[in-house]
């Protein structure tokens, strides 16, 4: 499901929301991304930046990451980095996709099996400091305020790990011409790393922005990391928001 919310003050000027909304792009020459196992060249023009999940459900305490048990606090780390993508990817008018992992609220889009697990009270759809946990318009399923979509950024709610299963984000990403996904968002070896291998297979090229991504568990962040990057690019490329934000201004430059 898609849709697009705009808060008035963060409306974005006419002209470049109808860029958006088209996908009329400036025409950018391809540049390298340094990356890892090797530099990636990236048309920016047929790039799109992908958010996974930088919902308060899993970055604050009270929701979905706490009620597993997790420190909700190592997460904190990616919200900076994603905020300064964000402002590159908007300055060069990229697509700008968001993601949300959460349910209806009578969770006939939930599977049994994901639901029933733990003690009831702490499960999705249970009620919560932010609302009943990872449903659908409950104040915990929302995108933390640093990173609040605009208006003319889709917003894709799924009900899997990733980002492909039951949504039309191949679809949108088909009809923008996209060939090439800068990822970021948690978890990394959760639905950052699920994502990334259903685009994979889709043929999409994905770098992602280990600084902006972020797991509970450090180790299975690096350990996410090197799996994308290992054997050649298994899955995909592995750089940082910084390298991105250079080769986006050295675009931006040159076109
Ligand atoms: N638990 C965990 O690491 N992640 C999730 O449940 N979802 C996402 O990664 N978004």
């Amino acid at each position: 499901m898609v849709a697009a919310r705009c808060e008035p003050e963060q409306a974005q000027p006419l002209q470049s929301l109808f860029r958006s909304l088209c996908g009329e792009r400036r025409l950018m020459p391809a540049v390298e991304i340094a990356a890892k196992p090797r530099a990636l060249p990236v048309d920016f023009a047929r790039t799109a930046l992908v958010i996974i999940d930088m919902q308060r459900d899993f970055l604050e305490p009270g929701g979905f990451g706490a009620v597993l048990g997790n420190d909700v606090s190592l997460l904190v780390k990616a919200v900076a980095p994603c905020r300064r993508i964000l402002e590159g990817a908007r300055a060069a008018s990229l697509l700008v996709i968001h993601t949300r992992e959460g349910h209806r609220p009578d969770l006939s889009d939930a599977p049994p099996a994901k639901v029933q697990r733990g003690p009831v009270e702490k499960r999705i759809g249970a009620d919560g400091p932010m609302g009943r946990i990872l449903i659908r318009g409950e104040a915990g399923h929302g995108i933390v305020p640093a990173l609040a979509p605009l208006l003319g950024e889709p917003v894709l709610d799924k009900p899997g790990k990733g980002a492909f299963y039951q949504t039309d984000l191949d679809l949108i990403l088909r009809n923008r011409g996209i060939e090439t996904l800068l990822v970021c968002g948690v978890t990394t070896e959760v639905c950052v790393h699920t994502t990334v291998r259903e685009a994979n297979d889709r043929g999409y090229r994905c770098l992602v922005l280990g600084d902006a991504c972020a797991s509970y568990f450090p180790e299975f962040h690096e350990v996410g990391l090197r799996m994308i990057a290992a054997q050649g690019g298994i899955f995909g490329w592995v750089s940082t928001t910084g390298e991105v934000l250079t080769a986006l201004a050295r675009t931006m430059k040159a076109a």
